[in-house]
Order: structure tokens, then C-alpha cells, then sequence
């Protein structure tokens, strides 16, 4: 039985995976401050019973003891945090950490191995993650940091501007595809403070403004997309997030690749886990790892 648990910039949620199904999911709001942090992550545990392994969907990168943020303004106590011993000490129990994409990407293909080898995972969340299976495996890179999609240039600016990414970076894919970077386009726009749910709901509306944002998102994507298969020579693109998930951002995806050559237009899918792609994906890696 693994206590399968995926921290992203908003939300954490945790779950008893039993032959890759979630039992018994929680979530909870992602706190800004450590004690609360480890407090939430207590709060999820409570009540379950004592876990053999504990598999832990991170967002940021991770040598598999310690975590940091790509995007500094994400999780202020992120910088090289040893979220692997904090939680072994809280859980009493092994402890696997992956960065929240690549365990996403690895719950997808587990569902389409028949389908495909080289399959490309973005989540459009609070920031742009990415994961990449090659050949049929997963994709760590030398410190963790493979498939980071999100913080590629793109040749699409957001409706107010080239902006220096939270890597640092300008023009970043984050910067313009993200839900933080939908809603703060939205209340640029409209003049009042919107989430990237209500911006969503104005382009089911019609309101051309909020059409005018998602598209240039979709694009953004396509963009970093295209560029990811010219190096990589993928297969399948998935997409995940609430963003990802919301009703039209698949089609939107399609739709921008479709302006590009035929060379560029990958299928695009949604997450068949939905929700669950991290929890179910690193559940599954960390039973194969060595302990
Ligand atoms: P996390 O980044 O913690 O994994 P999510 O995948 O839920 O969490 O992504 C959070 C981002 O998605 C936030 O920017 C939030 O505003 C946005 N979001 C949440 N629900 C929706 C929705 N239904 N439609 C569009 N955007 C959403
Ligand atoms: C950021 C980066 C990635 C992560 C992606 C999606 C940080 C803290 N995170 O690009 O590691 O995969 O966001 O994460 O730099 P989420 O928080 O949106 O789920
Ligand atoms: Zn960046």
C-alpha cells in the first residue's frame, strides 16, 4: 500500500494508492509557510493506514532528497528544501520524491505503452510543468530538471508584454500559459481581480478580450510543443492541470498546432487520470524503485 501525495503550487492532494487507484483522496491548499506545510501534510495522513512507501509528486526539481523551485516566486521556502527527510520524519516511512510532471507523464504512458513510446506530459497549472518518456522511460536528467517545458522561450508574448519568468528567464512558456499568468493577463484586461477559472468562463461567453488571452496560450503551447518534437521526435502530447483539463484548452492546443507544418501537428490528449496523473504516476514509479 503507497501513500501516494502531489504538492503543486496551489493544492496539495494525497491519496492510498491499491493497483493503481486512488482511495480515500484529499486536498487541501497549498500553504505559504513551512509549519503550515508540514501541518497540511499531516492533516492528509492522518486517519490512513501506516503506509509502506510514501511517493511524493513534487512540484520544482529534485535530486530525490532535497527540492528547489525553477520559478522562485512560487513556494518562498522551496529553495533547497530537504522535503524527502521532513517528510520520513513526519510519515515513519521510505520516502520517493519526483517532480510533479514527470510523475504525471509516467502515470500516462503506464495507460497508452500499446499506443506509443515518446510521449510528452504538460500540465498548464499554477506554473507550465512538462515530463517526457523517451523509449519508454522516464526522463529525470542529471539533476532532475528534464522536461521543464515550461520555462522554454516562445515566440508568443502574453497580451501585456514580454515578462521576466520567475526562473529569471523572459518570454517564458509560464509566463504567458499558466494559470498565474492567465489571471493576471484577466485582471490586466478586465480592471478587477479574476482567476483563470473566471477567464474560462468569459471565453464561453464570447467575450473576445478572454479569447484573445486563451488563444495566445494555446499558441504559447503549441509553440514550446513544436520545438520539444523537432528535438525529441515525440509521439503524443498529454495535458493535465486545471488549465490543461478546462473545458477547450485541448481543442485551443490543437487548433494553434494546426497552423503550424504538418511536420509539428502531434496528437493532443487530455490526462485519462485527470486529477490523479501525478498521485496515480509517481505511486507507480516509486514501487519500482530501489530502496
Ligand atoms: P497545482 O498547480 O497546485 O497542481 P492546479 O492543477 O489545480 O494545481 O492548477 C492551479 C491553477 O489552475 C490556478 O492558477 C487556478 O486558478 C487554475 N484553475 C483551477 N481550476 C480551474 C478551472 N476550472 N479552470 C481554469 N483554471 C483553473
Ligand atoms: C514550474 C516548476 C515545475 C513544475 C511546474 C508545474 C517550480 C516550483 N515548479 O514550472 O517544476 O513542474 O511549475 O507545477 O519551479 P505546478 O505547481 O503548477 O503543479
Ligand atoms: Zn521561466
Amino acid at each position: 500500500m503507497t501513500l501516494a501525495i502531489d504538492i503543486g503550487g496551489t493544492k496539495i492532494a494525497a491519496a492510498t494508492v491499491i493497483d493503481g487507484v486512488c482511495h480515500d483522496r484529499r486536498q487541501l491548499p497549498m500553504p505559504a509557510s513551512e509549519p503550515e506545510f508540514l501541518a497540511t501534510l499531516a492533516a492528509l495522513a492522518q486517519g490512513r493506514p501506516a503506509p509502506a512507501l510514501a511517493a511524493v509528486a513534487v512540484t520544482g526539481y529534485t535530486d530525490g532528497e532535497r527540492v528547489r523551485g525553477v520559478n522562485r516566486n512560487t513556494i518562498a521556502f522551496w529553495n533547497d528544501y530537504p522535503l524527502v527527510p521532513r517528510l520520513r520524519a513526519l510519515l515513519r516511512c521510505p520516502v520517493l520524491a519526483l517532480n510533479d510532471a514527470q510523475a504525471a507523464a509516467w502515470g500516462e504512458y503506464g495507460l497508452r505503452q500499446a499506443e506509443c513510446s515518446n510521449l510528452l506530459y504538460l500540465t498548464l497549472s499554477t506554473g507550465v510543468g512538462g515530463g517526457l518518456v523517451l523509449d519508454g522511460e522516464l526522463r529525470r536528467g542529471a539533476q532532475g530538471l528534464a522536461g521543464h517545458l515550461g520555462h522554454m522561450a516562445v515566440d508568443v508574448a502574453p497580451t501585456d508584454g514580454p515578462m521576466v519568468c520567475g526562473c529569471g528567464r523572459r518570454g517564458c512558456l509560464e509566463t504567458v500559459a499558466s494559470g498565474t499568468a492567465l489571471a493576471r493577463q484577466a485582471t490586466g484586461r478586465f480592471g478587477r481581480v479574476l482567476g483563470s477559472a473566471e477567464l474560462f468562463d468569459r471565453v464561453a461567453q464570447g467575450v473576445p478580450e478572454a479569447q484573445d488571452i486563451l488563444w495566445r496560450a494555446a499558441r504559447a503551447v503549441a509553440s514550446a510543443v513544436a520545438s520539444a518534437h523537432a528535438q525529441l521526435d515525440l509521439q503524443q502530447v498529454v495535458l493535465g492541470g486545471s488549465v490543461g483539463l478546462a473545458a477547450g484548452m485541448r481543442a485551443l492546443v490543437e487548433a494553434a498546432l494546426a497552423e503550424l507544418p504538418p511536420l509539428y501537428r502531434l496528437p493532443v490528449d487530455v490526462a485519462r487520470l485527470g486529477a490523479d496523473a501525478g498521485l496515480v504516476g509517481v505511486a507507480a514509479w516509486a514501487v519500482r524503485q530501489p530502496l
